[in-house]
């Protein structure tokens, strides 16, 4: 199977300052986070086919914003302003970064993150926080070692090996290439797993 079968047909939805202002109703979430310029652009529009996707989030005072993207049954994906962009005054980081802890903690539809990290620079201080925030909230949480393009594939392995004793089966973690394509069809499956779950659990609900 190629990574073409399982590409994810979404349109960009709306741009949100805060949790206030995110879209309403109660449709599924699944949130990208992570350093800026790890990727979280380039690994959308990989899972839609289309570099051209999640372009909005690229165009200056977007950048800042939370931006949600909807699939065709309505469950959404949302790109997560990034960590640390660098020409940002640190006022303004801390008003998006505050809006992105705001959306994580409090989103109800919200049903799992990916993190999106750079493989080339593991242990973050923002990755590790942020991991270990997700496995104290019990947020479902899965890791792209993104750009694994940049290592040989023993690299790749031992990158892969030391993030799954680090998450010590609490998390899943998978290569990943938005460049290349690789880890994609997985990464799509495991969104449509999560979204499928949380539509279920909905639906059980209102009976
Ligand atoms: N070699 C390689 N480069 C990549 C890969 N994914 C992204 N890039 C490059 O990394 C840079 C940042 O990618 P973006 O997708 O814009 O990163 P982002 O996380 O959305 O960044 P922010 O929007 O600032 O938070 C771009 O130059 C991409 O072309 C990859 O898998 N391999
Ligand atoms: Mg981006």
């Amino acid at each position: 199977m190629t990574a073409l079968d399982h590409r994810l047909n979404m349109e960009f939805l709306a741009s949100a300052p805060d949790l206030a202002r995110c879209p309403a109703g109660e449709a599924p979430e699944v949130a990208f986070a992570g350093r800026s310029n790890a990727g979280k652009s380039s690994v959308l529009n990989r899972l839609t086919g289309d570099r051209h996707t999640a372009k909005v989030s690229k165009t200056p005072g977007r950048t800042r914003l939370l931006n949600f993207f909807a699939l065709e049954n309505g469950a959404r994906l949302v790109d997560l302003p990034g960590y640390g962009y660098a020409r940002a005054s640190a006022k303004s980081q801390a008003k998006w970064q505050a809006a992105v802890n705001e959306y994580l903690s409090f989103r109800e539809q919200l049903a799992g993150v990916v993190l999106v990290t750079d493989i080339r620079h593991p242990g973050m201080a923002f990755d590790a926080e942020f991991i270990d925030w997700a496995l104290a909230s019990e947020m479902p949480l899965h890791v792209l070692l993104n750009k694994a393009d940049k290592l040989k594939r023993g690299a790749q392995g031992r990158a892969l090996a030391a993030y799954r004793k680090r998450l010590g089966g609490a998390a899943t973690a998978q290569l990943f290439s938005a460049l290349r394509g690789q880890g994609s069809a997985e990464l799509a499956a495991l969104v449509e797993g999560w979204l499928a779950n949380a539509s279920d659990a909905a639906a059980h609900r209102l009976r």
